[in-house]
């Protein structure tokens, strides 16, 4: 995928208390700090120009920027998070946006999608309904890109928080997938590499200008991912991943 700019906001201090689904971990502030300023790095390297929005520690989740909005070359959509706490996070992502998108659209309430949610590959976007994303956001997301001439389908997500949790697209016509979460057969028009047994988590990487990010420490879906033919390069994201979130959550690329 081609991008020229990512959006990322740096971790709060309250970001240990960000939600997850897991009992026993805690994510530590002074490390996803680093594995931020890693990510920014490596996004640098690979041609973007980033901009990095402050802090928010009001919301503890707020560095997971990605589901604040959906972003098309011409036109900027804020979503309406489907967790409580982070409905907040959307109010200085939309001043932000304006300063760079003359067109915005919003989610309206009851309707709820988060961006982690909406996966585009070229012109079409697969939403996922999830805990956090309802039917009526998603059909909100549709009638919206309509208007720009964007298809897209709904697809249930089985597992996982959202649906790009368990899926991304690397290009070329691949995608990397975990079967065990989204049902493949919605994406037989693409070549799918199915993540390695116990590396599902693998699924959540993204594809800047010809080289994929994958998280680090899977090595045979990393090997899987090479022998199609691409350029790989890994991150540490451990302190995000204890909070459920992971390489796609941190930036909104455009
Ligand atoms: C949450 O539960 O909302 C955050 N702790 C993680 C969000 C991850 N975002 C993403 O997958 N797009």
């Amino acid at each position: 995928m081609n991008f020229n700019h990512a959006i990322v906001r740096t971790p709060c201090k309250n970001v240990v208390y960000g939600l997850t689904t897991q009992k026993t971990v805690c994510a530590d502030y002074t490390k996803s700090i680093e594995q931020h300023e890693n990510y920014i790095k490596l996004l640098e390297e690979l041609g973007l120009n980033i901009d990095i929005l402050t802090s928010e520690e009001k919301f503890p989740d707020s560095t997971f920027i990605e589901d604040t909005a959906v972003l098309t070359q011409c036109l900027a959509v804020l979503c309406n998070p489907g967790a409580d706490s982070r409905k907040g996070e959307i109010s200085s992502v939309r001043n932000f946006l304006k300063t760079k998108f003359s067109k915005i659209e919003n989610i309206e309430g009851p309707g709820t999608l988060d961006g982690g949610d909406v996966l585009e590959i070229n012109d079409q976007f697969y939403i996922g309904l999830s805990n956090r994303t309802d039917q009526n956001g998603a059909e909100q997301l549709l009638t919206i890109l309509s208007k720009i001439g964007k298809t897209g389908s709904i697809i249930p997500v089985r597992e996982g928080l959202h649906l790009k949790s368990s899926v991304s697209y690397l290009g070329e016509n691949y995608l990397l997938i975990n079967s065990e979460s989204i049902n493949i057969s919605h994406f037989s028009d693409y070549e799918c590499i199915t993540t390695a047994f116990n590396e599902g988590y693998s699924a959540n990487s993204i594809s800047i200008n010809g080289t994929v990010i994958m998280p680090n420490g899977f090595s045979k879906t990393k090997t899987k991912v090479e022998n199609a033919g691409f350029m790989v390069k890994t991150l540490n994201v451990s302190e995000f991943k204890k909070l459920d979130g992971g390489l796609s959550c941190l930036s909104l690329r455009y």
